[in-house]
Formats: C-alpha cells, structure tokens, sequence
C-alpha cells in the first residue's frame, strides 16, 4: 500500500508544490476566524477547485468545526483532508463482462486519449484480456499511426481505416471485428478537433451509434480523458462532450506534469462523473486506478 502511496506522491509533485503549497502552510497555531476561512476559500480556489466545490468544501470544514469545537488551524488539517476525501468517489475498477465489452474514449486533441488508450490496453491485456484498438480518429494520419505504434509495442492488434474515410465506418468495421475474433475488449480511440466544434460533436455522436448499431448496448462504456495540466478548462471542454454522448467515467491524463490537480475535486460536482483511472507518467504502467487516499495524501503536505 505505501509503495501506491508513494507513487502518487511523487506524481503529484507539481500540484503539491504549486497549487497546495499555501494550502499547506495555512494550518498553524493561528485561531481559526473569518479571515482564516476567506483565506483557505481563496487558496482552495487559486488550486483549481473551482468556486461551486470550494464554498462546498468550506462549508463542511466549519459544521465540523462548531460540531467540533475547533479552535486552532492546525487542527483544521486533518478535517480538510478527509472532507476533501469525501468530495471524491473511489469507484471500483470497470468489469469487463460484456463479450465483448467497447469502451469509447472521447476528449478534445492532445488531452492523452491515444496515450490512455495504450495504457488501458496494455492493462487489460496483462489481466488476460483480448483487445482490440480501433483506430477512428481517422482525420489526422498521424493520429493512426500513433495508435498503430503502440499497437505494435504493446503488442494489441489495431483496427485501422484510410485517413479521413468515416469514423463511422471503422467504428462498425472495429466492433464486428471484435466479435467475430472473440475480443473482450475494444477501446475505440476518437477525434478530438476543438476548432470545427460542432463538426466535432456530430461525430463522436455517430460512433456512438454506430458502435450501438454493430453491437446493441455498445458502447458499454464512454470515458472522457481530461488533461489536468489545464485544470478548470478542462471541466468547460467535457460539458460540451456529455451534451454530446452519454459519459460514464472520466480518466485523468498528466498528473506527473500538472499542478492543476485539484481540478479533481470538481469533476464530481461539475460533471456527475466518477474519476476512474489516472496518468501517473508516460510509461504504460504509469495509468493506474483512481486512488482517493493516495490522490488527497499526495497534494497535501503538512
Ligand atoms: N507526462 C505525461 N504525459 C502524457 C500523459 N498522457 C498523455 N501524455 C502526453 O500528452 C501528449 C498528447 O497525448 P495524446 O495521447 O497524443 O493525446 P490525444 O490527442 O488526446 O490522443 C503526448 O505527448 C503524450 O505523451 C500522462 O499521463 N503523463
Ligand atoms: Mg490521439
């Protein structure tokens, strides 16, 4: 257990150092009074936890506190950390029992879908599983070659159409092709372009439905990829994708290099989705299962 909690120590440097290193140095001998709590609302919210989580959060400490009949700052730590425990859910990992089962990644370019999709592959293969990646991020050539590169080092076969043939159609292609070869598993790797925005939003509503069309209940799975190096942002560039799709899990890409962590805490409130996975580095092991104990204890530091 410690080694887990020392891995996400060491991921979470940046987030600690940067965004909770204040937090952190608030809890002192001082008595706790209105400028204590202005003081810690102002440094929750300047660590990415948005305005909505951080009046949630300060609410709670101060129950405790009058509950408690805390007087001091220092005794506010322990608090903090558990009620920042609380605004955070410790999901179980996916089953994996549909035959097979399709996990649909969606999430705005360079965000890490393509990187999260090898890890989760290379994952799910070391637990037994068959997978199969489906390249339909089809409007970029680099974005199949991408994919068709870690197919190759992680040694997971790949689904691939020409660049810019229809996402639809190497999403049905993809999904058919997982049943006919016994897969159970099929991560269905999607565009991600911002810029043609309603282009965007057509598509990934088509391979949800086609993957639907090639297997009724499919996708079992749609999963958005959430860069925490931009923090709130990242929040605002999700919303849209659940008008879109119907999400049921967000996956944090980039903790090692973000210091925008606390972003974390609001996904619950602002999206309704529970936090299922983490990128804790570049490496293929680095995506591990979204720890709340491990995430809270590696951001504050007393
Ligand atoms: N350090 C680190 N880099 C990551 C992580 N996930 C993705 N990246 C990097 O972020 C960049 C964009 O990732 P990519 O998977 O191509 O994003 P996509 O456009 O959404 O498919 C790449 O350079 C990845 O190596 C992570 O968890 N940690
Ligand atoms: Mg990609």
């Amino acid at each position: 257990m410690n080694s887990i909690f020392n891995k996400w120590r060491e991921s979470l440097t940046k987030t600690r150092d940067v965004a909770f290193g204040k937090v952190s140095t608030f809890f002192g001998a001082t008595q706790i009074n209105e400028d204590s709590w202005d003081e810690l609302e102002a440094l929750l919210i300047q660590a990415d936890l948005g305005v909505d989580t951080t009046i949630a959060l300060i609410n709670k400490c101060q129950e405790q506190v009058d509950r408690q009949g805390l007087t001091r700052t220092e005794q506010l730590y322990s608090l903090l950390k558990s009620e920042m425990t609380a605004l955070l859910d410790q999901p179980a990992e996916p089953e994996l029992t549909y035959q097979p089962t399709v996990i649909m990644i969606a999430g705005v370019n360079g965000s890490g879908k393509t990187t999260t999709i090898a890890k989760l592959a290379a994952r799910y293969k070391n637990m037994g599983k068959k997978v199969l990646l489906v390249a339909a991020d089809t409007y970029r050539a680099a974005a199949v070659d991408q994919l068709e590169i870690w197919s190759d080092r992680i040694d997971v076969p790949i689904i691939t159409a020409q660049p810019g043939s229809d996402p639809g159609a190497v999403t049905y292609d993809g999904v058919k092709s997982a049943i006919s070869r016994g897969s159970d598993v099929v991560l269905i790797d999607t565009a991600g372009r911002l810029h043609t925005r309603y282009n965007l939003m057509e598509e990934i509503k088509k391979v949800y439905r086609v993957a639907g069309k090639a297997l009724p209940g499919a996708p079992h799975y749609s999963w958005i990829v959430l860069d925490t190096t931009t923090g709130q942002n990242a929040l605002q560039q999700a919303a849209a994708f659940g008008k879109a799709v119907h999400l049921n899990g967000a996956l944090l890409a980039k903790l090692d290099t973000s210091a925008k962590g606390g972003m974390a805490f609001a996904i619950k409130k602002q999206l309704g989705l529970p936090v299922l996975y983490a990128g804790l580095g570049e490496r293929v092991e680095d995506l591990q299962p979204f720890n709340r104990e491990a995430f809270v204890d590696g951001i504050l530091e007393h």
